[in-house]
């Protein structure tokens, strides 16, 4: 299971306000906490400011790569955007995302093709969230002819079903399983990710559905997400479903997360 720490996400209050102050000890500590916590890319996003975001990407950039060589998965939807980021970082970056709205395709693609990243594909069209399995598919299906034609291989493509949150769709996680299901049958060599902490926004207790749908999720055939490292709870829950879905080579992973103490 690859992790992508989720935390460097300006939506988040003390992100908003580190990157509005320039808080550069504030952004350092959670890439370094996350980076040690075993994520193997950090999400950055810089928020909703479009006039800055080029700006503000490249200062969480730099403040990563100060603490961590952890390799960055750049969260933005503005081709202009990544543009400019993408010649800041040290280490060939994961773009997050393409979908199968045209602009971004044509777009985001070429970028993706030329430095070689890892993809992130949403399984969505325009701005709508499609509601059932079929009609991701549908989208997930152009998404891969494009990625194809563009010479992207099916193991860059880290498709992403959606996850929704159950406050306001109680249907919104098994539609997000089944479709992980269907991704895995139709493209077995592309990786499936997930914005794993979407799925109870708005709930109580939100590390327990977190943790009980990655679990349905692994078994669906997940196998990297975007979510919070520093949830000790919740990487026991990946370590542990690892280990009983039999990705777990002699123990190994399990073993040594307890022997490090983290069921304790
Ligand atoms: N798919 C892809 N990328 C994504 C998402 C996705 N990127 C953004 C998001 N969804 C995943 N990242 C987060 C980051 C934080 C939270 C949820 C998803 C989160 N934050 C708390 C909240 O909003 O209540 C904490 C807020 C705070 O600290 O102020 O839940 O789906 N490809």
């Amino acid at each position: 299971m690859q992790i992508i720490g989720e935390k460097i996400n300006g939506t988040r209050k003390a992100v908003a306000r580190a990157i509005r102050e320039r808080d550069a000890n504030a952004i350092r500590d959670l890439a370094a906490h996350q980076a040690e916590a075993g994520a193997a890319w950090l999400d950055v996003n810089a928020g909703t400011h479009p006039d800055q975001e080029a700006d503000d990407l490249i200062w969480l950039i730099e403040n990563d790569q100060a603490v961590t060589d952890v390799p960055l998965c750049l969260d933005s939807a503005n081709p202009q955007a990544l543009n400019v980021a993408i010649q800041a970082v040290a280490r060939t970056p994961m773009i997050n995302s393409i979908s199968g709205e045209p602009e971004r395709l044509d777009n985001v693609l070429p970028i993706v093709a030329e430095h070689g990243c890892q993809v992130i594909a949403l399984a969505m069209g325009g701005t709508r969230i499609p509601e059932t399995c079929d009609e991701r598919m549908e989208v997930v299906r152009t998404v891969m002819e494009a990625t194809r034609a563009a010479g992207v291989p099916d193991e860059h493509v880290y498709v992403d079903p959606l996850a929704m949150t159950l406050g306001t769709n109680t249907e919104s996680a098994v539609t997000a399983l089944d479709t992980m299901r269907a991704i895995r049958a139709a493209y077995p060599e592309a990786h499936l990710t997930i914005g794993l902490s979407n799925i109870s926004f708005g709930l109580p207790a939100r590390s327990q559905i977190n943790r009980t749908f990655l679990t349905l999720a692994m078994q669906a055939g997940l196998d990297s997400a975007i979510l919070d490292p520093l949830d000790r709870d919740l990487r026991a829950a990946i370590l542990s479903t690892g280990l009983v879905l039999g990705r777990d080579r002699h123990c190994l992973n399990y073993v040594r997360a307890a022997r490090a103490g983290l069921f304790e």
